[in-house]
């Protein structure tokens, strides 16, 4: 029988999103550290994008197919439920974690500090800055929400959560957005509670090296 390779740096969100979509179906696989734009990641992601994925003869490129073809095409726990309108409720929040939480939290905000760009490769305080207004806001919607019910699309962990957790704990690691998430019971309580659980911690990225 084939395994699963996931194939991409396990310090991206995404990786980690599909890593954990893999160890809550019970989906054993292998991780293929690869940064984008290099051959084995080009050879299925026409932009160069991480996570990739390969299973015999299936390669699928984007996070979200990949996580399709593990629910579709493995046993247990359905990471989006079965009926309609609870189904539309998870896809809702996938959506709102790629396109509004993904941008907010770690393009503006987690790269800045990451991925400088600047002569010396310090974060620059005017980009952390212009960053801070959206991350707020945004942490201040996933607050309200995750109040309501406790989990990012309704009673139980979902897809939504498994987007969600790996943007807010690299948030975490960094000074503004972790006072943020401090202020933010809700979050900060939840957030705690997706780290310890087994999918998220087993495939926890390894943390960053100390300074200095
Ligand atoms: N929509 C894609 C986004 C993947 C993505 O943006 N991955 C980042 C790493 S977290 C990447 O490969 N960036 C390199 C680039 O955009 O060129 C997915 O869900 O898989």
């Amino acid at each position: 029988m084939a395994q699963v390779e996931i194939i991409g740096s396990p310090l991206s969100n995404y990786v980690w999103s599909v890593r954990i979509a893999c160890a809550e179906k019970g989906v054993p696989h292998v991780s293929r550290p690869a940064r984008p734009h290099t051959p084995e990641v080009d050879a299925i992601h026409p932009l160069g994008r991480i996570p990739v994925m390969r299973h015999g003869d299936v390669s699928l490129f984007e996070s979200r197919a990949i996580c399709a073809y593990l629910d579709r095409a493995f046993e247990g726990p359905m990471l989006v439920p079965g009926d309609a309108a609870q189904a539309a409720g998870v896809e809702q929040w996938v959506s709102f974690a790629i396109t509004a939480a993904d941008p907010a939290i770690v393009r503006a905000y987690v790269l800045a500090y990451l991925f400088p760009g600047t002569p010396d490769g310090a974060p620059d305080p005017k980009r952390v800055a212009a960053a801070l207004p959206a991350l707020e806001k945004l942490l201040g919607v996933l607050d309200a929400q995750i109040g309501k019910a406790g989990y990012l699309a309704g009673a139980s962990f979902t897809l939504a959560d498994i987007y969600l957790v790996p943007m807010l704990a690299v948030a975490n690691r960094l000074p503004e957005s972790k006072q943020m998430l401090a202020g933010s019971a809700n979050l900060s309580g939840y957030l705690q509670r997706q780290l310890a659980r087994d999918s998220v911690k087993s495939t926890a990225p390894p943390p960053p090296p100390p300074k200095g």
